[in-house]
């Protein structure tokens, strides 16, 4: 076992969404089943480092900087604890731990920390504490900690089985085509990055509990699913964007039918949302989808023949000092070398 491990994973942008978890939502298990790309860790990364932490009382977890409270409120943290112990247990290991991660992009921003976050976790304990398991197993793990985060725990394009089993032991994410199969791009339009009022996790309940349009949605977002993988498979850009579009639409009509209401776009959002229909009539075909997740910041999906135009005309619905990132599609989660760590001399003078 080496002293410190360091692995770096990506977000990923949901094609067609999970929103909504069947069982007592514990395990993140989703009604319906989810197809996504990793986004390129060269523009938006989460790196986490572990180590073992034989001074400390307890394991420490740094994101961002701050050491994460132990309180039960905090229902994410909680859980990666308990990840963090049920590995640990597994693998025979018993000193205390001490993780840190960095993420390259804002938490709670709706850019989806919280599935880079837990995948970087998740492969770099793999690897830290020597379990060896499959990317089967690691996505399942990944899961419990996140729902969305089992899709980044692959590269290229993913698809997530919903499962039918109340353990969750068949819902869990495979590649379905790798990084080099299309050369699709999310352009990111950063409309707010300040952290969102209504959590997901809070969101997922709401929306399962109180909404009447959700009834019909687990069957329509499980035929998306299928469209996409043919889609995605064909390289159809076409028939992907109006599934990918429709099935944003749908997500967010749920959400505003929860009650009380959920509204994550903002008019900035709805003038992107127009844009993109205006560009693809001027073109006569789809060359852009709007997808937007628990958050008003735009992800318009394209290939790179149209990127250009694509970011054109988000600089214009945004106007001046606009920020949009341009993420191709990603490897999957990686190692990271020693020099890489975050966990420097330096970290350890200061905490
Ligand atoms: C998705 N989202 O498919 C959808 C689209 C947001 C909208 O997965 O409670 O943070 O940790 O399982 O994964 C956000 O939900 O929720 C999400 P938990 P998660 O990407």
């Amino acid at each position: 076992m080496s002293e410190t491990i360091t692995a770096m994973a990506s977000p990923n942008i949901a094609l067609v969404k999970y929103w909504g978890k069947r069982g007592d939502g514990s395990l993140n298990l989703p009604n319906n089943s989810s197809v996504s790309f990793t986004l390129s860790e060269n523009i938006l990364n989460t790196k986490t480092s572990v180590a073992v932490a034989p001074d400390l009382k307890e394991d420490a977890i740094y994101i961002n900087g701050e050491l994460q409270p132990k309180d039960q409120k905090n229902e994410k943290t909680t859980f990666i604890s308990k990840i963090i112990e049920e590995m640990r247990k597994n693998a025979g290991f018993s000193d205390n731990l001490l993780v840190v991660s960095n993420n390259s992009f804002p938490t709670g921003s709706g850019l989806a920390s919280s599935a880079s976050g837990a995948s970087a976790l998740v492969f770099a304990l793999n690897e830290f504490l020597g379990l060896k398991l499959d990317s089967k197993e690691l996505s399942i793990i990944a899961r419990r900690i996140s729902g969305s985060a089992c899709r980044s725990m692959a590269g290229g394009f993913v698809y997530w089985k919903k499962g039918e089993l109340d353990d969750g032991s068949d819902s869990y994410a495979e590649q379905i085509a790798p990084q080099s199969h299309w050369d699709v791009v999310d352009m990111i339009g950063i409309v707010n990055e300040s952290r969102k009022k209504v959590s997901s996790s809070q969101g997922h309940s709401a929306t399962t509990k109180t909404s009447v349009l959700y009834k019909s949605r687990p069957e329509y977002a499980e035929k998306n699913a299928d469209l996409v993988v043919d889609a995605v498979r064909n390289r159809n850009f076409a028939a992907l964007a109006e599934v990918v579009m429709r099935d944003s639409n749908n997500m967010h009509a749920t959400m505003l039918d929860t009650w009380p209401p959920i509204r994550y776009l903002n008019d900035m959002s709805w003038d992107i949302i127009e844009a993109v229909h205006d560009l693809n009539g001027k073109n006569g075909e789809s060359i852009a989808a709007y997808t937007f997740d628990a958050g008003p910041n735009a992800h318009v999906i394209t290939t790179a023949q149209h990127a250009n135009e694509v970011r054109e005309m988000l600089s214009e619905v945004m106007g001046e000092g606009s920020r949009i990132l341009e993420a191709p599609v990603g490897s999957g989660p990686k190692l990271l070398s020693e020099k890489d760590s975050l966990i420097t001399g330096e970290f350890l003078k200061n905490i």
